[in-house]
């Protein structure tokens, strides 16, 4: 029998919930408009965590809102004459605005973003020149379209598979992982309790409290051996991080081959499949149809040179990992009534981001790379005749081309002088066994960032961030 306060914390919870679907209706519909009009656009940065979601929409929005400095020094030759302004907009407050003046502060501080905690978004209000007059009836001088860019734990990302996924099938993909290397190796008390466990037996909370905690730690084992189909991904962030009202629940393996009848009222199975299902409902599934089913243009990020530090099974890993979060999206060209009901993803633009670790002359092999990763997500959009492209890029640059022993180096400043950077072997695509025996001594460098000034007076150093801010631009000319 659930407590009155049970009851009445549920109850409260329903109608903050009703309230916010409400707003958020209200929001996608303005959206939607807005969008069906012409003039919003909305970009997913995708990633997982450590990706660099938060540098990059960082060093995105201060090279869009300090563009004319940039251009006087020659860059965005193919836009700069239809190019006028950008502009951060207050928001209503009905969402998390992006903090963005506490990251570019942390960056001129020298230090990185912190790991994102919660969901929150910027909107830019880009400037252009009309191509013609018809798109400029009111004769302003300008076209303006509102760019909405989103920021969130990597961690959440690994979640959506679960949106299409049963209590049944997530069991048996758990199975599969902990029967399969790294796993099998890693937790093999946690492995024989879960297999162990009665599914029909009444439902003890203080076991259940003391294998959730294995559970996690075992979770936030995998993560820090670079894998990444850890679910559900929220409990391998920070504990102080996991809100109190998050449906907290173990794989029972034991109930892998059940025959998927309801168990009794009271009992372990019937408490773990309730959980997963109010997980998926209220967690995972308004995150995809709040932020991704509204996306117009997915940039994916991705590290891979984290991954290739990793090694082989982290790597492989990454590639499911993200074929199974891209196959989840709507691709295609739309109509106006797509954009104002259904929009799909019309672009689809793969990032491998910290390019600065590597040597301009590895970065065609760090693309091949790229391209053998996301292969398959690659043809299944093109086949829906979305625009897909590949970039490599750094989103803030910390090291120096120099000279070392008369081979080209690279090198950062450090408070003790000059530190030179050890490159990693670069496969030409997809790594093989040798590949792997070859990088298994060096992993990727935490550099710290490099002096940034005031953006207003002089740019950020990066690589290649005038290629990404000229893709999206020119998205938005009329
Ligand atoms: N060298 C270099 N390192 C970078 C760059 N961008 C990010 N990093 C490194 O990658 C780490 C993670 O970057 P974030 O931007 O916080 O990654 P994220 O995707 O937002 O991660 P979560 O918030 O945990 O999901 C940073 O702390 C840096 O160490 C870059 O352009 N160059
Ligand atoms: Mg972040």
């Amino acid at each position: 029998m659930p407590s009155i306060d049970s009851l009445k914390r549920r109850l409260q919870s329903g109608a903050r919930r009703s309230r916010d679907s409400a707003s958020q209706l209200a929001h996608n519909a303005e959206r939607g408009l807005r969008r069906a009009l012409g003039n919003r656009r909305c970009i997913a940065i995708t990633g997982f965590s450590g990706a660099g979601k938060s540098t990059l929409l960082t060093s995105l929005i201060t090279q869009l809102q300090h563009l004319p400095l940039q251009q006087a020094q020659g860059w965005y030759p193919d836009i700069g004459h239809c190019w006028l302004s950008a502009k951060l907009l207050n928001t209503d407050g009905s969402l998390p605005d992006y903090p963005y003046a506490q990251q570019q502060q942390r960056l001129q501080t020298g230090e990185w973003p912190e790991p994102t905690r919660a969901l929150s978004r910027a909107l830019l209000e880009v400037r252009v020149k009309p191509g013609s007059r018809w798109r400029d009836l009111r004769n302003k001088g300008f076209v303006s379209t509102q760019v909405e860019l989103w920021d969130y734990p990597g961690e959440w990302l690994m979640d959506l598979p679960l949106a299409v996924m049963t209590h049944q099938q997530w069991l048996q993909d758990c199975f599969t992982q902990f029967n399969n290397e790294p796993r099998n190796a890693m937790a093999p008390a946690l492995y024989s309790a879960l297999l162990d466990l009665d599914p029909g037996a009444p439902f003890e909370p203080s076991v259940f409290e003391s294998l959730f905690a294995d559970y996690r730690a075992f979770l936030l084992a995998c993560k820090a051996r670079g894998l990444h189909i850890i679910n559900p991904g929220r409990y391998a962030l920070d504990e102080g991080d996991l809100p109190a009202s998050l449906p907290r629940f173990i794989p029972l393996l034991s109930m892998v081959n059940a025959d998927g009848s309801e168990w009794p009222a009271g009992s372990w199975g019937a408490q773990m499949a309730m959980r997963y299902r109010a997980y998926v409902q209220d967690w995972v599934k308004p995150f995809l149809t709040d932020v991704f089913e509204q996306v117009d243009h997915q940039l994916v990020l991705v590290d891979l040179l984290g991954a290739l530090g990793d090694g082989k099974l982290a790597m492989e890993e990454l590639r499911r990992s993200l074929a199974r979060v891209l196959q989840l999206f709507h691709y295609g060209h739309n109509s106006w009534i797509d954009r104002l009901l259904a929009p799909k993803i019309e672009q689809l633009t793969f990032v491998a981001t910290k390019l600065d670790c590597v040597l301009p002359s590895q970065r065609k092999a760090l693309s091949e790379l790229m391209r053998a990763l996301v292969a398959e997500s690659v043809q299944a959009a093109r086949f829906e005749s979305v625009q897909v492209d590949h970039l490599e890029l750094s989103a803030i640059a910390g090291t120096h081309l120099g000279e070392r022993d008369g081979e080209r180096a690279l090198w950062v400043e450090t408070p003790a002088g000059p530190a030179w950077l050890k490159h990693p072997h670069l496969p030409r695509g997809w790594p093989t066994d040798n590949d792997w025996t070859r990088l298994a001594d060096w992993a990727p460098p935490r550099l710290d960032p490099p002096p940034l000034a005031d953006p207003s007076h002089s740019t950020w150093p990066s690589i290649h961030m005038d290629h990404l801010c000229q893709l999206l631009l020119k998205e938005l000319m009329p």
